[in-house]
């Protein structure tokens, strides 16, 4: 209890300073983010809320959907780890994971958890707004019905795979000599792929009691 309420506080002084967009993950343990489209300025963050399921929030490019974007770029990006919602719950708790973009580059992420990103749990904050621009969310999602899922750091996911394994694997982000370093993800205005945010806590996620949660909304 003394921790719970010392989190609120502390969110609480950040909250007051900055605008927060809330992204509820599996909402009613659904395979979404919600919502799934968002503009969010620099200086903003983004809280995550898992609310069910074990899912991730881990960012990509546009043209290779739910797959690390240091696969595909030199950019690092954010990956909040697997967050089994029900083990916080149990402790009337709700895990989060909160970013703070750095700028307005259009950022692509998805779930890493087996097939989840093929089945369209994906979404974008900033998407280019270009007139005439194919690179949407809808494209996007299209792109990642013929992917196969990476676990940053971890190889293909669960239940993903399919026929590109092989050079699949010789990329994956954390091995050896694995990142490949080119810029080849852009955005509408053809600029180099940025991770476009930083993570907010030094872990990956903290813990927050629900009902302080529900006070601040
Ligand atoms: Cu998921």
């Amino acid at each position: 209890m003394q921790f719970a309420t010392l989190a609120l506080a502390a969110l609480a002084s950040v909250a007051s300073a900055q605008r927060v967009t809330v992204v509820r993950v599996a909402q009613n343990g659904s395979l979404t983010y919600t919502p799934n489209d968002i503009r969010v300025n620099v200086g903003e963050m983004v809280q995550f809320q898992f609310a069910a399921g074990n899912h991730t929030v881990t960012q990509s490019t546009f043209d290779q959907p739910c797959q690390p974007i240091s696969m595909h770029s030199n950019v690092t990006g954010f990956h909040s780890g697997f967050v089994p919602a029900a083990a916080s719950a149990a402790q009337n708790q709700m895990s989060i994971f909160t970013i703070n973009v750095t700028n307005t580059n259009p950022m692509w992420i998805y779930c890493a958890q087996g097939r989840h990103c093929e089945n369209g749990m994906v979404m974008v904050i900033n998407a280019p707004t270009a007139a005439g621009t194919n690179r949407t969310l809808a494209n996007h999602r299209a792109l990642a019905a013929q992917a196969n899922t990476v676990v940053p750091g971890g190889g293909l996911a669960p239940g993903g795979g399919g026929g590109n394994n092989g050079g699949v694997n010789g990329a994956i982000p954390g091995a050896p000599g694995g990142n490949p370093g080119g810029n080849t993800g852009t955005d509408a205005n053809n600029n180099p792929a940025t991770a476009g945010a930083s993570v907010l806590t030094p872990a990956t996620y903290m813990l927050l009691a629900a009902a302080g949660f529900a006070a601040l909304l």
